[in-house]
C-alpha cells in the first residue's frame, strides 16, 4: 500500500477534514516532505474577512412582494477551506493530477479543467469607449432648492441618497494611462427611493457631434489606426485630426480639450456636466429646461502638458491612485450639483442659444448655476471588477421629475447604453449585479435570460392576469409612477437633416478662446501645435489651421508658427461674442486640502523638517519626505520615516517642493551620491543630479518652491534663480511653507509661464 499514491491522498483528505490542513503533507505526491524548510504562511484555517456593505446587494422583492432570499447573501467567499465552484473542499490546488510525478497530466483532472476554464473567461469585453476608469461610493445630500422645479424625491429638502461615481478617460484601453490628453467621463448613479437615476456626463460641457448617428465616426477616428493599432489613448494622430478638421461641429469640444481641461490634475478637481439640456417636471406638471453642473469644492485644476506626459510613464495610475488615497485618508472629495434653468419655450432656445444643440454651452454669466445638493465620495470600492468594471450606466435611467428633451445626441444615447451592456455584461440581467441593483423595491415582469439570478415567484408574469390576483398593479402619478411629460410634438415631415441653428460651428469656440487667460491661450496653442505636429499629412494640418483661423487669428498664427506653415485668413466673419470668465481656471484661489508637498532633505536640519511635516499635515495637505535612501533619517525619537528616496522621488508627484538646509546644517544634504546613471564627474558645488532634476522640473511646471537655511545653493545648482516668481527663501521651514501654501492656493505660479503673445 505504501506504493499506492491514491491511498495516501485519501489519508490526507481525511486529515484535512479533521482540521489538520496546514502541516506538511507527508508522502503526498508533489508535496514537500517533513524535511522541507518552514514557510511563512498561516498554518490554521481561518474564516475569510467579513463582507463589506457593497459586497452584497440591496434586497430585491419577488412579484408577490416577498424578499427572494436566494439573491441576497451573494458574498463570494465563505468558510475556512478552499473549495471548487460546487463547494467541494480541495486538498491541493498547486499540482495537476498526473500519472506519477513526472508523468502525463490526466484528462480526468476536473479541478484543473474548472480552474483554467474559469480563468480563461475572467476578462469581459472592455467598454467600447471610457474603458479606463476609477470609481467610488458616496452620498448625495439635497438642499431642496430644486423642489420648485422638480418632483424628484431625492432632490426634495434634506434627502440623503447613496451614489456610485465612475470617472474615466474616453479613448484609451483599460490598461492605458491616466494623464493622457482626453475628455474625462463623470458618471453618477443615484440609488434613489424612486429608482435609479444616472447622470452620465463628462468634464467638458459640450460634445463633438450633434447627432448620435455620428458617434461611431468620431470614435473610429479617435481610436488607434486600424492597421497597426497605434497610437494608444491619444488624439495626436492623423485620423482624429482628419475627422475633426472636416467635421467642424467638433470644433468647440476640440478646443476645450486642447485647453487645460484635457489634462486634469485630479478627478477631484474636475467639473462635471450633463451636457444635454434636460427637462424637469414639478408636482404641478410644470416643466423647466435645465443643464446639470458638478462644481468641485477644490476648484478646477490641471496638469501642464510636459508634466502629464512624464506622469504617463512614472505613474500611469496617477488619477486612480489620487482618488483612492484621498478617500482612504479621509479627505473626501466633494462636488456641488447645480442647475442652469431656462424656460421650456416652444423654440427650446435661451438668449438665442439652441438648447438642443449639445455643442453649445449657455454662459454662466447669462444663466447662473444654482446649487441644489452636495455629493461626498467617502468609500473606495472593495472589488474593482465587481463594482467599477460591472457598473452599468444609462442615460435612460430616469426618475419621476427628470425627463429628456429632443436633443438628437441624447436620443441615440438612450438606445446605445442599454444595448452595449448586453455584449459587455453578457445578457439582459445586468441590473441584478450588486452594484447595479436599485435600492427601491423591484417588481418587474422581466424573466429568465442569461445570468438570471433572481428566483421569481408567482405564475403570471404578464398583465392583465387573474392568477396572481392582478398583481403587480400599475401606479398613477400619485403613487410615484414615471409619466413622460406630455410635450407637444410639432407636425413635421420625416427627414434626415439638422436645423439651420446647428450650422454655426465657430462662435462658441471663439467665446471659449476669448475667455481664456494669456497663459491658458499659450497652453492651447501648444496643444494644437503638438497634436498637429504628430500628424503625417500636411493637408490635415493645413485644413485644421483653416478651422483655427475661423476661431481667432491669434490662435491660428501661434499654431501656424509652431508648425512652420503660413496662417490662412478666416473664411467666415469672426463672431462678436462676449467672453465667459467662468470658463477660465486662472485668477482665483482655492483650498489646498489634499495637495502633496515634497520635503527634500539630505539629512540637514531634521528639527526643521519635522516641524514642516507637522505644519503640512495641520494644513490638511500630504507631506512626503524625500531623502537619499529609504528607511529613516535621524535617530531615536527624532527619527523621521522617509517616504521617497532619490531613486523613487520624481517632481510630478508633488504640488510644491521644499528644500531643507545645506551641509553646513549637518547631514550630507544634496552632495552627489553614488549615482550610476550619471557617471560624468560633477563639478564643484554640484548637487545630486536627481535633486537638481526634481527642483528644475518643479520650477518648469510652475510649482511653488521653498528653501531655508542656505538651501539657495541647491537652487543655484539646479539652475533656478532664487528671486524667480514663486521661489521662497525663508529663515525656517515653517516660514517657507507658510508662503508656499499661499502660492499653492492659486494652483500654479502662473507668472512663470512665458506668454509671448500677451
Ligand atoms: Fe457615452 C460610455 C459620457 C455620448 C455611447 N459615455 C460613457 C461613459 C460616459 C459617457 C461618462 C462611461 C460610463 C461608465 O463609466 O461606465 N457619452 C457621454 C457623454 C456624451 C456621450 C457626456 C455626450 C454628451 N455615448 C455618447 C453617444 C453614444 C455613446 C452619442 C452612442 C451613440 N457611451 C456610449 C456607450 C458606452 C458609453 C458605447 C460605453 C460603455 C457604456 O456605454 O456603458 O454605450
Amino acid at each position: 500500500s505504501e506504493a499506492n499514491p491514491l491511498k495516501r491522498v485519501a489519508h490526507k483528505v481525511t486529515e484535512t477534514l479533521q482540521g489538520d490542513g496546514g502541516g506538511p503533507a507527508e508522502g503526498i505526491p508533489g508535496k514537500p516532505g517533513p524535511e522541507s524548510p518552514p514557510v511563512a504562511e498561516p498554518t490554521e484555517p481561518r474564516e475569510p474577512l467579513p463582507a463589506k456593505p457593497d459586497q452584497s446587494g440591496p434586497d430585491t422583492v419577488s412579484p408577490t412582494g416577498q424578499p427572494t432570499g436566494a439573491d441576497q447573501a451573494r458574498v463570494a467567499q465563505s468558510g475556512s477551506y478552499l473549495t471548487n465552484a460546487q463547494g467541494t473542499r480541495l486538498y491541493d490546488t498547486d499540482h495537476s493530477l498526473k500519472a506519477g510525478p513526472r508523468g502525463p497530466v490526466l484528462l480526468q483532472d476536473h479541478h484543473l479543467r474548472e480552474k483554467v476554464m474559469h480563468f480563461d473567461h475572467e476578462r469581459i469585453p472592455e467598454r467600447v469607449v471610457h474603458a479606463r476608469g476609477a470609481g467610488a461610493h458616496g452620498v448625495f445630500q439635497s438642499y431642496g432648492t430644486a423642489a420648485s422645479v422638480t418632483k424628484a424625491g431625492f432632490l426634495a429638502a434634506d434627502v440623503e441618497t447613496p451614489v456610485f461615481v465612475r470617472f474615466s478617460t474616453v479613448v484609451g484601453s483599460r490598461g492605458s494611462s491616466d494623464t493622457v490628453r482626453d475628455t474625462r467621463g463623470f458618471a453618477t448613479k443615484f440609488y434613489t427611493s424612486e429608482g435609479v437615476f444616472d447622470l452620465v456626463g463628462n468634464n467638458i460641457p459640450v460634445f463633438f457631434i450633434q447627432d448620435a448617428i455620428k458617434f461611431p465616426d468620431v470614435i473610429h477616428a479617435a481610436k488607434p489606426h486600424p492597421d497597426r493599432e497605434i497610437p494608444q489613448a491619444q488624439s495626436a494622430h492623423d485620423t482624429f485630426w482628419d475627422f475633426v478638421s472636416l467635421h467642424t461641429e467638433a470644433t468647440h469640444h476640440t478646443i476645450f480639450f486642447m485647453g487645460d481641461r484635457g489634462i486634469p490634475r485630479s478627478f477631484r478637481m474636475m467639473e462635471g456636466f450633463g451636457v444635454h439640456t434636460f427637462r424637469l417636471v414639478n408636482a404641478e406638471g410644470a416643466t423647466t429646461l435645465v443643464k446639470f453642473h458638478w462644481k468641485p469644492k477644490l476648484g478646477v485644476h490641471s496638469l501642464v502638458w510636459d508634466e502629464a506626459q512624464m506622469i504617463n510613464g512614472i505613474d500611469p495610475d496617477f488619477h486612480r491612485r489620487d482618488l483612492a488615497d484621498a478617500i482612504e485618508a479621509g479627505a473626501y472629495p466633494q462636488w456641488e450639483l447645480g442647475i442652469q434653468t431656462f424656460p421650456d419655450n416652444p423654440e427650446q432656445t435661451f438668449e438665442g442659444i439652441d438648447l438642443l444643440d449639445p455643442t453649445n454651452i449657455v454662459p454662466e454669466e447669462l444663466a447662473p448655476v444654482q446649487p441644489i445638493g452636495l455629493m461626498t465620495l467617502n468609500r473606495n470600492p472593495s472589488n474593482f471588477f465587481a463594482e467599477t468594471e460591472q457598473v452599468a450606466f444609462h442615460v435612460g435611467h430616469l426618475v419621476p421629475g427628470i425627463d429628456i428633451t429632443d436633443d438628437p445626441l441624447l436620443a441615440g444615447r438612450l438606445f446605445s447604453y442599454l444595448d452595449t451592456q448586453i455584449t459587455r455584461l453578457g445578457g439582459p440581467n445586468f441590473p441584478q449585479l450588486p452594484i447595479n441593483r436599485p435600492h427601491a423595491p423591484v417588481n418587474d415582469m422581466l424573466r429568465d435570460g442569461m445570468h438570471q439570478t433572481a428566483v421569481h415567484r408567482g405564475v403570471a408574469p404578464y398583465r392583465p392576469n387573474s392568477l396572481d390576483g392582478g398583481c403587480p398593479f400599475v401606479a398613477g402619478a400619485a403613487e410615484g409612477a414615471y409619466i413622460e411629460a406630455p410635450v407637444r410634438v410639432p407636425e413635421a415631415t420625416k427627414v434626415r437633416d439638422a436645423p439651420e441653428s446647428f450650422a454655426d460651428h465657430f462662435s462658441q469656440p471663439r467665446r471659449f478662446w476669448l475667455s481664456m487667460s494669456p497663459v491658458e491661450r499659450e497652453h492651447i496653442i501648444g496643444a494644437y501645435t503638438f497634436e498637429l505636429g504628430k500628424c503625417y499629412e500636411q493637408a490635415i494640418r493645413e485644413r485644421t489651421l483653416q478651422v483655427l483661423a475661423n476661431i481667432d487669428p491669434e490662435l491660428c498664427a501661434g499654431v501656424a508658427e509652431g508648425l512652420g506653415l503660413p496662417a490662412p485668413q478666416p473664411t467666415v466673419p469672426l463672431a462678436d461674442v462676449a467672453p465667459s470668465p467662468a470658463l477660465s481656471q486662472v485668477g482665483r484661489t482655492w483650498p489646498v486640502e489634499g495637495r502633496v508637498v515634497g520635503i527634500v532633505t539630505g539629512g540637514a536640519d531634521l528639527e526643521g523638517v519635522t516641524a514642516v511635516r507637522e505644519a503640512v499635515l495641520t494644513a490638511g495637505m500630504v507631506p512626503l519626505v524625500v531623502a537619499p535612501t529609504g528607511g529613516t533619517i535621524g535617530s531615536g525619537g527624532e527619527a523621521l520615516t522617509v517616504q521617497r528616496s532619490y531613486v523613487t522621488a520624481r517632481s510630478v508627484e508633488f504640488d510644491a517642493v521644499l528644500l531643507a538646509g545645506t551641509p553646513e546644517m549637518g547631514g550630507d544634504a544634496y552632495t552627489p551620491r553614488d549615482y550610476k546613471a550619471a557617471p560624468a564627474p560633477l563639478g564643484p558645488g554640484a548637487i545630486d543630479p536627481r535633486v537638481s532634476l526634481l527642483v528644475s522640473e518643479a520650477f518648469r511646471h510652475g510649482k511653488a518652491i521653498g528653501v531655508w537655511a542656505g538651501g539657495e545653493t541647491a537652487l543655484e545648482a539646479s539652475g533656478v534663480p532664487a528671486d524667480a516668481p514663486g521661489v521662497v527663501v525663508a529663515e525656517s521651514g515653517t516660514a517657507a511653507l507658510a508662503r508656499v501654501t499661499e502660492l499653492m492656493g492659486s494652483h500654479r505660479v502662473w507668472e512663470r509661464f512665458t506668454t509671448p503673445r500677451g
